[in-house]
């Protein structure tokens, strides 16, 4: 029998882990021969919340689940982990700053970031979906000096498939024939998604198009405050299609990137593209063996530059402002 893969999930009792932890535990993640086994973390008082989840899970008898354990401890749950998805954070409350916001989530991430530094599997990976997701993951990831930095990245996955979900009804196409769309920069408003590079039927994206006036004032901002329509509309934010996203980015980092395609993580910058080294910065990226990569050699022209700069200066001043905090 297979060792069952031990997969971390924070924050489990939340709207994302609702639809996260029953995607992962059918097979969803790591298909239906890899058996999973669920480490939930969770604050005190939401505990028992989540023993009711685990109910649910336990009653869906699926195969895959190989075992559950909860906890409120993150050096417990986190013990010998191989995947931790780090979905619970503090969320921006009425009159909170941004400096505000950023130092209550880096009380979570740094002491998740040390507790993975000392218990995780020697080849966990880290994804942070909680926002602000990119300064987070770089909070943890300075925090954990013996996890490499490839292993910590941050969503923008969904981000990415919203993209992909636009532009394939915007030109009446499946969207399994649009490839290679490439998010840049921070999950925020600055976000830049970007169709010069993007396919569709192995045509340019852009040229399909045909309009840069859309392109610029409907696609684009359409992408960026997908998520503030969705709590408009739905009066919640978004937490099915953010599960999903989660694990079709975890499922490529484990499994890799089909050949002829790449997809958008936020991952350490090595300084391609202009992104200063270190910043947890979205990128295209293909995925080998475990290993993601930053796809060279494309070709940035001016209106993509300046998309580009203003994201990861929102980065710059996000990683200064938790720098001066103490947070890294
Ligand atoms: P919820 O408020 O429903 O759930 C968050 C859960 O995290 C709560 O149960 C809370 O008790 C728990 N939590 C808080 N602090 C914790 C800690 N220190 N350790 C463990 N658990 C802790 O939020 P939900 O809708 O599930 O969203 C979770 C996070 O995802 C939020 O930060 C949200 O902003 C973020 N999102 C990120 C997206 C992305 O694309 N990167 C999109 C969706 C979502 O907005």
């Amino acid at each position: 029998s297979t060792t069952p893969v031990k997969v971390a999930v924070t924050g489990a009792a939340g709207q994302i882990g609702y639809s996260l932890l029953f995607r992962i535990a059918s097979g969803s993640l790591f298909g239906p021969d890899t058996p999973v086994e669920l480490r939930l973390l969770e604050i005190t008082p939401a505990l028992k919340a989540l023993e009711g989840v685990v109910m649910e899970l336990d009653d869906c008898a699926f195969p895959t689940l190989a075992g559950v354990e909860i906890g409120d401890d993150a050096e417990k749950v986190f013990d010998g982990v191989n995947h931790a998805l780090l979905v619970g954070a503090r969320p921006r409350g009425p009159g909170m700053e941004r400096g505000d916001l950023l130092e209550a989530n880096g009380g979570i991430f740094a002491p998740q970031g040390a507790a993975l530094n000392k218990v995780a599997a020697d080849d966990v990976r880290v994804t942070i979906t909680g926002n602000p997701a990119n300064t987070n993951a770089l909070i943890a990831m300075n925090n954990a000096p013996d996890i490499p930095n490839e292993r910590f990245s941050a969503l923008t996955r969904l981000d990415h498939n919203r993209a992909i979900s636009q532009l394939s009804a915007k030109l009446g196409v499946p969207v399994t024939e649009i490839k290679k769309m490439t998010i840049w920069g921070n999950h925020s408003a600055t976000q830049y998604p970007d169709l010069f590079h993007a396919e569709v039927s192995g045509k340019n994206a852009a040229e399909a198009v045909g309009d840069q006036e859309w392109l610029e004032n409907t696609f684009i901002p359409t992408v960026a405050k997908r998520g503030a329509a969705i709590i408009e509309a739905r009066g919640a934010s978004s937490a099915a299609s953010a599960a999903s996203a989660t694990v079709d980015h975890a499922r490529d980092w484990a499994l890799g990137t089909p050949e002829g395609d790449w997809v958008s993580m936020s991952v350490c910058s090595d300084g391609s593209y202009g992104v200063p080294e270190g910043l947890i910065s979205s990128f295209p990226v293909t995925v080998k063996d475990g290993k993601w990569e930053i796809v060279q050699g494309l070709e940035i022209d001016d209106f993509s530059r300046a998309k580009i700069d203003a994201s990861v200066a929102e980065l710059a001043e996000e990683r200064d402002a938790v720098t001066k905090l103490g947070l890294i």
